[in-house]
């Protein structure tokens, strides 16, 4: 494929802001197949406690400065577990953090287990910002189960699977999980960017 050299349309990378590696390494699978270049900046961006990922994305987003001739990219994602009211939600960090996977899973012990993972993916292009959004449904594990990903991995096993994500490889999780389809909302939503 001949591709159009790199201009304001065409960014030569995207930028990749995140403390996260694992992000990092999926957005990679994600990205770098199609040819994209994707630099990595482990920074901790101004991150507000919003009430939607859309909003924290925003905030993120805006705390960085574009570089020329690249695209700069966020993701904000958290756990909704239903029979929690959609707890963590945006508060998934926190939790992660303080509660850990087996606390975690004893709120939801003898609860619906049914839960949704959600993305929401910005860039930035000078002054413009667009958002793309991606979801999986699917049930929280009884334990924690396999050693790959990151985070709530473990014990998420989404809808027709019987594998946790963290029993399955970065290019598999992608093609079900609410960061894979994100990424290829942006993609469909950005053809001059990435054609
Ligand atoms: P950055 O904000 O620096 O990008 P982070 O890990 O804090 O990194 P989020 O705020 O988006 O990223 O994530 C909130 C929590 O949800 C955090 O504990 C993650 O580990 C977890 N998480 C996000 N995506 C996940 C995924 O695909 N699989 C498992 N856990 C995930």
């Amino acid at each position: 494929m001949v591709r159009a050299p790199p201009g304001p349309d065409r960014p030569g990378q995207v930028r990749v802001y995140t403390t996260n590696p694992g992000k990092v390494r999926e957005i990679r699978a994600l990205l770098e197949p199609r040819g994209i270049r994707v630099a990595w900046s482990r920074r901790r961006l101004v991150e507000i406690q919003g009430d939607s990922l859309e909003e924290v994305a925003r905030s993120k987003l805006n705390s960085v400065s574009p570089r020329p001739g690249e695209l700069s990219l966020v993701e904000d994602s958290g756990l909704f577990i239903h029979s929690l009211g959609g707890f963590p939600g945006v508060y998934s960090a926190y939790a992660y953090r303080t509660l850990g996977l087996a606390g975690v899973l004893r709120l939801v012990r003898g609860r619906d287990r049914s839960a949704t993972f959600r993305c929401v993916v910005g860039v930035r292009q000078g002054p413009e910002v667009l958002l793309a959004r991606g979801a999986v449904t699917g049930s929280l594990a009884r334990t924690a189960r396999g050693t790959l990903g990151f985070g709530f991995d473990p014990i998420f096993i989404p809808r027709g699977c019987s594998e946790s994500f963290a029993e399955m490889p970065a290019d598999v999780k992608n093609r079900y999980s609410h960061r894979g389809r994100a990424f290829r909302a942006l993609l469909r939503a950005l053809p001059a960017a990435f054609p």
